[in-house]
């Protein structure tokens, strides 16, 4: 625990190393990411599946994208924000142990930033992005005194098997740690690699890595996306009080709730609760 922030800020609950392996640890720190396999519980992800049908159907998305209208152009991506608020089975993923477990370890006093659902039909796909030189202080990644400090990690949940040419993750590992700018979009390549999932498996990745996507295949990606700062930064998809309904849900001294919260300055002050969060009941399931 760094001593400065010691000082004034809430204690940090000592048992989160618990739930991360020293192989974890290098790895993320080495490569920039960490894929978590059944990251989402069995009955969460069969309701996530039906909703995200029903989605799919209601947007007209088939393998090709959403046929055009008399004004709109064919799109092969479709994004919809703030899906956390449009059924209980996005918020228990968004909250899965296992992912909030890393985060934890990634971020000191994470909370909750973005949440959206993704669709990328053949062709569609998000350019690259990110590196540690130049500087973002939004995304920047430290790792100091054995604790890795990210001000921005993305998790992107697997809603249907993520081939290789099937927008899996291209990402250039390590490039969150880069002291140079890239070089020319054809010379990165030789440093991109793709990561493909499994269904319901979660890749967790600061975004000081470079990264994209594109999908060749005759196939629609589907994908949940949460984000994660410091409780010192805002939210990007709304107000400070964004996520207050469900917070005034979620039931006192839970990781749950403590992800929920505002964001608050640099005097985070909101305590941590003191259990693990891989043992909070009912994190990351459907309420009965
Ligand atoms: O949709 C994707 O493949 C990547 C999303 C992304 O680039 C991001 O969250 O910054």
């Amino acid at each position: 625990m760094n001593v400065t922030m010691k000082n004034y800020m809430p204690a940090v609950n000592e048992h989160l190393e618990k739930d991360i392996e020293l192989r974890e640890l290098y790895a993320f720190d080495l490569n920039g990411y960490l894929v978590v396999e059944d990251a989402i519980d069995p009955d969460v992800l069969e309701a996530l599946t039906r909703k995200v049908d029903e989605i799919e159907a209601e947007i007209g998305m088939t393998v090709s994208g959403i046929p055009s209208g008399d004004e709109k152009p064919n799109a092969k991506n479709y994004r919809r924000n703030n899906i956390i608020f449009e059924d209980p089975a996005f918020l228990a993923a968004a909250m899965s142990p296992k992912v909030l477990a890393k985060v934890a370890n990634f971020i000191k006093y994470p909370k909750i930033k973005s949440t959206w659902l993704d669709f990328k039909a053949q062709g569609g796909g998000i350019g690259f992005h990110s590196n540690h030189t130049p500087y973002t202080p939004v995304d920047a990644y430290l790792c100091n005194n054995y604790q890795i400090h990210c001000n921005l990690v993305t998790v992107c949940y697997a809603l249907c098997d993520i081939p290789l040419d099937g927008a899996a993750l291209t990402v250039i590992p390590g490039s969150h740690k880069s002291n140079f700018p890239l070089p020319s979009d054809e010379e990165q390549k030789a440093f991109q690699i793709q990561v493909p999932m499994k269904k319901g498996s979660a890749l967790i990745f600061t975004h000081d890595m470079n990264h994209g996507s594109f999908n060749e295949l005759p196939y629609t990606r589907r994908t949940l996306f949460t984000s994660f700062s410091t409780g010192f930064s805002a939210n990007t998809l709304g107000d400070d009080t964004l996520y207050d309904p469900l917070f005034e849900q979620a039931a006192d001294n839970t990781w749950e709730k403590y992800f929920l919260r505002r964001p608050k300055g640099d005097r985070d002050t909101y305590p941590q609760p003191q259990h693990r969060i891989t043992e909070e009941p009912g994190l990351g399931q459907l309420r009965k």
